[in-house]
């Protein structure tokens, strides 16, 4: 559990415009960018201003914060034009389902077939 700004997180850097991220769309509590290695042609992440390891912390940590993240999901996939063909919200939780960065962050992805898609 956290909240807090941790000096070594990546993300948090980003919140902070400490290191460069394309930005898509900002809220009071969250932050929308390109993921620097997309999987699909709409590959956004959206990311809490607020440091937890990962989404079910987030969620235990500040629901409010991630009803958030999940509205912006939202609107993300509207905004980048895949809402109505489809698109998948994904949280990976813990090294054995490949999350790297230990900042919670919801991928959204869309623009093409996911079906088979693992990020
Ligand atoms: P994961 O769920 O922890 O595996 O996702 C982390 C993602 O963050 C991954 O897809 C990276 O390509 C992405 N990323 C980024 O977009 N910008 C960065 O500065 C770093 C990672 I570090």
């Amino acid at each position: 559990m956290s909240g807090e700004p941790q000096a070594d997180c990546l993300f948090c850097k980003i919140v902070a415009g400490e290191i460069p991220a394309t930005i898509v769309r900002e809220t009071d509590t969250t932050v929308a960018f390109r993921d620097i290695n997309p999987q699909a042609p709409t590959h956004v992440l959206v990311i809490p201003r607020v440091h937890y390891r990962d989404g079910a912390a987030l969620a235990a940590g500040d629901p409010g914060a991630a009803a958030d993240v999940l509205r912006e999901a939202g609107e993300v996939a509207s905004q980048e034009k895949v809402a109505e063909s489809g698109y998948r919200v994904i949280f990976n939780s813990g090294p054995g389902a490949g999350q790297t960065v230990f900042h919670a962050h919801a991928h959204v992805l869309g623009g093409k077939d996911l079906q088979r898609l693992v990020v």
